[in-house]
């Protein structure tokens, strides 16, 4: 081995150990906190990415982390975004199981859990976990998880489908899982909210983190009006296209849930049962995306505003994950290629620069707060995953290595500042640990 290649090994072997070291010390007796000071209960899609890290280390947990999230299921499929962790004090976490008031709702949990959900990359999640390591015993997992993956799809493909065009609206800016994205600026700025009222809460994360690193007091005002307004409707979604403030249809929500009814197909196929169903609306999902979101004008994919039945202008990286969907157009594909490898987002087989969450040219690009500029390696994964899919093993390598040499450099952080890469957020994070292994297994 020459010199290069031993310090390559040592880099891997020293990253692996931060990794498992991380999920280790995140781990809860059932499920993975995402961060032990931030986010210290288990949260949807953060348990997905996890699971598919732990399945290179113990698949025994990757599996009960994904029978612990879908044992809070709501009879009505949803998964809610935060399973609460019974036995944490009021405050651990703002907003708490109170302000969700979660089990007066009909068909929830006894469990406390929010009414709001998260991108659903749950299914091709336990795929990954199965195909890992496949064995009888994941095959049994499988066929539990089976029919709780298809009534979430269920919810979210006719409950949720509040704009009558085969995709599923979001009703709060946390089920994108980019919170305060730019993307939802517009739509935001038409909740109304008062920003006194954040003055009878006191938030957590601002404790924990910087302030300039974090959404605003106006947003978190703001989000937890609309919290108000799906609670007061008990987390019924009929009639909210009438009523609710925020409607929007994001391209990486619908991006997975299109992905997860491809991965549901094979999943089927394992457990007997018939993946036909799966192919037809894995199709009609994916033409929705392309009629829906995509602007011929921009060559981009954007949000969709239901309260103005417009396309929000605005440029973020949500745009670049339909490339997740398999049966993405080529012309699409080619369109989302040119726009993640232009100075906006920069992918290249060599990068210098991680990914960033926000275009690097807008005027609105802030480095270091949450979701409007820093690099997660969340999305940079779905990326990954969407650019092997479509055979450009040229940009992956050049993903992948970017991912593995950010975490090198800033640590395991929840997220990194896209010039330096220096670390930001929660600094044992667990989505960029698992996420990591993932990417290291790949070497
Ligand atoms: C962040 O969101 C939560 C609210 O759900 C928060 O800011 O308190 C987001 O980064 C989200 O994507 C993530 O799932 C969650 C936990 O890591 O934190």
């Amino acid at each position: 081995m020459g010199g290069a290649a031993r310090a390559g090994a040592a880099r891997t072997e020293a990253l692996r150990r931060l990794a498992i070291g991380t999920l280790e010390a995140n781990w809860e007796h059932d499920h993975t906190v995402p961060s032990r000071t931030l986010y210290p209960h288990q949260w949807s899609w953060d348990s997905a990415f996890i699971a598919v890290g732990l399945a290179h280390v113990r698949p025994d947990r990757a599996w009960r982390e994904l029978r612990s999230l879908f044992a809070a299921q709501w009879a009505d499929g949803r998964v809610p975004h935060i399973v609460f962790h019974p036995a944490l004090p009021v405050g651990s976490y703002f907003p708490g199981p109170q302000f969700w008031a979660s089990t007066v709702a009909d068909g929830a949990p006894a469990v406390a859990t929010s009414g709001i959900v998260q991108p659903p990359v749950h299914a091709p999640a336990a795929w990954l976990v199965h195909r890992r390591a496949p064995s009888e015993a994941s095959v049994r997992q499988l066929r539990r998880l089976y029919p709780r993956l298809v009534a979430q799809q269920r919810y979210l493909t006719t409950r949720r489908d509040l704009g009558g065009g085969g995709l599923a609206c979001l009703v709060h800016p946390w089920e994108s899982g980019l919170d305060n994205s730019p993307a939802w600026d517009a739509p935001l700025a038409a909740v109304p909210a008062d920003l006194a009222v954040m003055r009878a809460y006191r938030r957590h994360d601002t404790a924990q983190a910087a302030v300039a690193h974090r959404p605003t007091d106006l947003d978190y005002a703001r989000y937890v009006a609309l919290v108000g307004s799906y609670r007061r409707r008990a987390y019924v979604d009929a009639d909210l296209t009438d009523r609710h403030p925020f409607l929007v249809e994001c391209p990486l929500f619908n991006a997975a849930l299109g992905a997860a009814e491809h991965a549901l197909a094979r999943i089927a196929d394992v457990v007997g049962a018939d993946p036909g169903p799966h192919r037809d609306r894995a199709a009609r999902i994916t033409r929705a995306v392309v009629d829906r979101l995509y602007d011929p004008v921009t060559g981009a994919f954007h949000p969709r505003d239901l309260r103005t039945g417009r396309l929000l202008p605005v440029r973020t990286v949500l745009g670049l994950l339909p490339l997740i969907l398999p049966d993405l157009p080529p012309r699409q594909v080619d369109a989302v290629l040119a726009e993640a490898c232009s100075p906006r987002f920069g992918l290249a087989a060599r990068m210098a620069r991680p990914l960033p969450s926000h275009d690097r040219t807008a005027p609105d690009f802030e480095p270091v707060r949450y979701w409007r500029g820093p690099a997660w390696l969340n999305i940079a994964w779905l990326l990954w995953q969407g650019l092997r899919l479509h055979r450009r093993p040229d940009l992956a390598a050049g993903l992948r290595e970017s991912m593995v040499s950010t975490v090198a450099t800033g640590g395991c952080h929840e997220y990194f500042h896209p010039d330096t890469s220096a670390g930001l957020g929660s600094a044992a994070f667990s989505g960029t640990a698992a996420l990591l292994l993932d990417a290291l297994a790949e070497e």
